[in-house]
């Protein structure tokens, strides 16, 4: 166990180099294990996961792409970049980087605007039922770099008419939709219109237009169907994936 509060401090101060599992200990002096990217952009990434605006963490790592994981790195860790694993449910940790179906990260220091995370970002821009109007009181949106997978590829793993309404290469932030639901993440895209329900994850839990074919984390997902991607419907893949959030 080496005494770090994140990955990037795990690979310069103690030079490993391997991508796994590491322990880390928060400010307060809570060690907890989590997973590194010591290869993506030079590397130093630390696996949080989310559930925005609270401090609650829950789960272990090993079973971060099967059950719900979020670590205290969430708050704990001032950050710069976020990078973004979308990786195949109960896919083993040493299989993740291989069996990703995309990856990429962020390279323009953007969390400094926004606290150092994502508990500080999603206070700023809570993800609550009726806090604005679409587009206009979104929260940003942020440049990506894709690692795996590129702008076309990010169209096929939403549904096709999602690609009609978001742009490819960005991260984005508390998106609302027509009915002023909010959505936490759109993971490699920006939203270009209201139906951000298909397309982004995470949210308050209010989602007045179609019960029950809006609930749970990937929000609108499944509105034409189960995987079919036809319409709203994203791929089948990407529905059975889970979204891994990294800082650095
Ligand atoms: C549809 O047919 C429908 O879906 C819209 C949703 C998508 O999130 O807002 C509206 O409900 C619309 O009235 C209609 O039901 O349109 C591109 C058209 C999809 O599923
Ligand atoms: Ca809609």
């Amino acid at each position: 166990q080496f005494n770090a509060r994140n990955c990037k401090e795990v690979k310069d101060k103690y030079g490993q180099t391997e991508n796994g599992l590491y322990y880390l200990t928060t400010a307060t002096g809570v060690v907890y294990q989590t997973f590194c990217d010591m290869t993506t952009a030079g590397g130093g990434w630390t696996l949080e996961v989310g559930n925005w605006a609270n401090r609650k963490t829950f789960g272990t790592v090993e079973a971060a792409t099967d059950d719900d994981f979020k670590n205290p790195g969430y708050y704990d860790i001032e950050a710069e970049d976020m990078s973004v694993w979308h990786v195949p449910n109960n896919t083993p940790v040493n299989h993740w980087n291989l069996a990703a179906i995309m990856r990429y990260h962020t390279d323009r220091h953007f969390l400094h605007l926004y606290g150092g995370n994502l508990y500080q970002l999603f206070h700023s821009y809570p993800v609550e039922y009726n806090v604005g109007a679409h587009l206009s009181d979104n929260g940003p949106s942020i440049p990506i770099v894709y690692d795996l997978g590129d702008k076309e590829s990010t169209k096929n793993v939403y549904g096709p008419y999602s690609g009609g309404e978001n742009e490819g290469g960005f991260i984005s932030f508390r998106a609302i939709n027509h009915e002023r639901a909010a959505t936490a993440i759109c993971s490699g895209v920006k939203p270009k219109g209201g139906n951000v329900e298909h397309y982004c994850i995470g949210g308050c839990g209010f989602f007045p237009e179609a019960n029950p074919l809006q609930c749970g984390d990937f929000t609108g997902f499944a509105w034409n169907g189960y995987g079919t991607h036809v319409g709203f419907s994203a791929s089948k893949q990407m529905l059975e994936s889970a979204v891994l959030l990294f800082y650095c």
